[in-house]
């Protein structure tokens, strides 16, 4: 596979006899100069002479066509392209490549939603630009500009369409920073017309991550708020949970769940038990401010049994200090939840067990990189993982008894 082009340094000096196969096809075999075959020859495992993938600083997945199978979304500098995949010998294919007006830092594609939503903001490449959420049509790239904040630090932190009122549009939660260390989430409405309302909260130190969603089962929606650190500096994070109201002019952390140390990552997902009402809270807990020294990647879920709040430790990878992202999702064969957590060291596969912790996979080792991204392609599930000499899309094998 032309992936593993990457992977084997020995090798790097084919990405140009690669580009020039891809340009002889079809009769690849006839147009082949003797040193060249002969090279080839040597490496058995190129299956595919497609070309080698962009350079990309951030990378997404995004089922674009909703069509079941997803797209990958490369990111770097300025720029974002769109790719699908055919199959093994044309590979990634790329779809639209568009200008932005920052670097895209988060999407947000729902079978709910008609438009791809990106949020871009500042980052190497461009290192001066303000927040701007845009609607981009997912099939040709053509886009425009929905909401746009300037402030003193670009950053995103959470992007999420949700139902925040009585009317049936759907409303977009937009979490971000407005300074070096205070953030704020701001609630749009009315996506469709001119200029959408916005709904805002008071701002809050170091909020890293943020959602909406109904928690506990009762009527009414919750707030919910996770923190790497807390209000002084070396202070733990912290997880709490709010009611929910449109306008939270005097949102603070007040309600505070028990945690290890600081969280860096939470995220709703919809109940497997009957015995639970609500979503399930699942959180990335450990981080401290000497991460790479003394944190702890942790898997924990939070959920309300009985009207109470339970929080239940699930899985750790005792050699990495945190997951930087979690991903939950349903294998179209085999109807199983998959969890796909990315520590600093690699992908991991977070399984439940009968009884005890949770089983720990590593899928795939990578070097220490804060954005990766899982999907379900053609038929295999991948890691996409962001490189300057060219992204990564990896083909993953799960372990067959999960
Ligand atoms: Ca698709
Ligand atoms: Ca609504």
């Amino acid at each position: 596979m032309r992936f593993q082009l990457y992977k084997r340094p020995q090798l790097r000096g084919m990405r140009q006899s690669n580009i020039e196969l891809r340009a002889t096809q079809p009769n690849i075999m006839g147009a082949l100069s003797l040193p060249l075959a002969l090279l080839l020859s040597l490496y058995t495992a190129v299956e595919s002479f497609a070309d080698p993938l962009p350079p990309s600083r951030r990378v997404f997945s995004a089922d674009l066509d909703l069509d079941g199978s997803d797209e990958l979304l490369i990111a770097h500098n300025a720029q974002l392209s769109a790719w699908r995949w055919l199959n093994k010998d044309e590979g990634w294919t790329k779809l639209w490549k568009i200008d932005g007006p920052g670097v895209a830092q988060k999407v947000l594609r729902s079978p709910q939603y008609p438009s791809l939503l990106v949020a871009w903001g500042m980052g190497k490449g461009k290192m001066v630009a303000p927040i701007t959420v845009s609607k981009v049509d997912p099939l040709t790239g053509q886009n425009k500009a929905l909401w746009e904040f300037k402030g003193g630090r670009s950053q995103i932190v959470s992007l999420q369409l949700l139902q925040a009122d009585e009317d049936p549009d759907l409303e977009l939660l937009v979490a971000h920073f407005v300074s070096k260390y205070h953030t704020r989430r701001v609630i749009l409405d009315k996506l469709e017309g001119a200029k959408p309302e916005e709904h805002l909260s008071s701002q809050i130190r170091m909020a890293t991550s943020w959602l909406i969603a109904d928690i506990d089962g009762k009527p009414g929606l919750e707030e919910v708020i996770g923190r790497v650190y807390g209000e002084e500096r070396g202070e733990y994070g912290d997880l709490s949970v709010h009611p929910f109201t449109l306008d939270a002019a005097k949102l603070s952390i007040t309600e505070v769940i028990p945690t290890a140390r600081g969280v860096k990552g939470i995220y709703a997902w919809p109940s497997l038990s009957a015995k639970e009402s609500g979503s399930q809270l699942f959180f990335s807990d450990g981080w401290v401010a000497a991460y790479g020294k003394r944190a702890k990647a942790g898997l924990k879920r939070l959920f309300w049994r009985d009207g109470r709040i339970n929080v239940e430790s699930l899985a750790s990878s005792p050699k990495e200090f945190t997951f930087f992202d979690m991903w939950r999702r349903v294998d179209p064969v085999t109807s199983l939840p998959l969890l796909f957590a990315q520590g600093n060291q690699g992908i991991n596969l977070l399984s439940p067990r009968l009884r005890g912790p949770w089983r720990s996979v590593q899928l795939l080792k990578t070097p220490p990189i804060v954005n990766a991204a899982i999907a379900y392609s053609g038929s295999s599930w991948w890691a996409f993982i962001p490189s300057e000499s060219g992204t990564q899309a990896n083909r993953l094998s799960l372990p067959p008894a999960l």
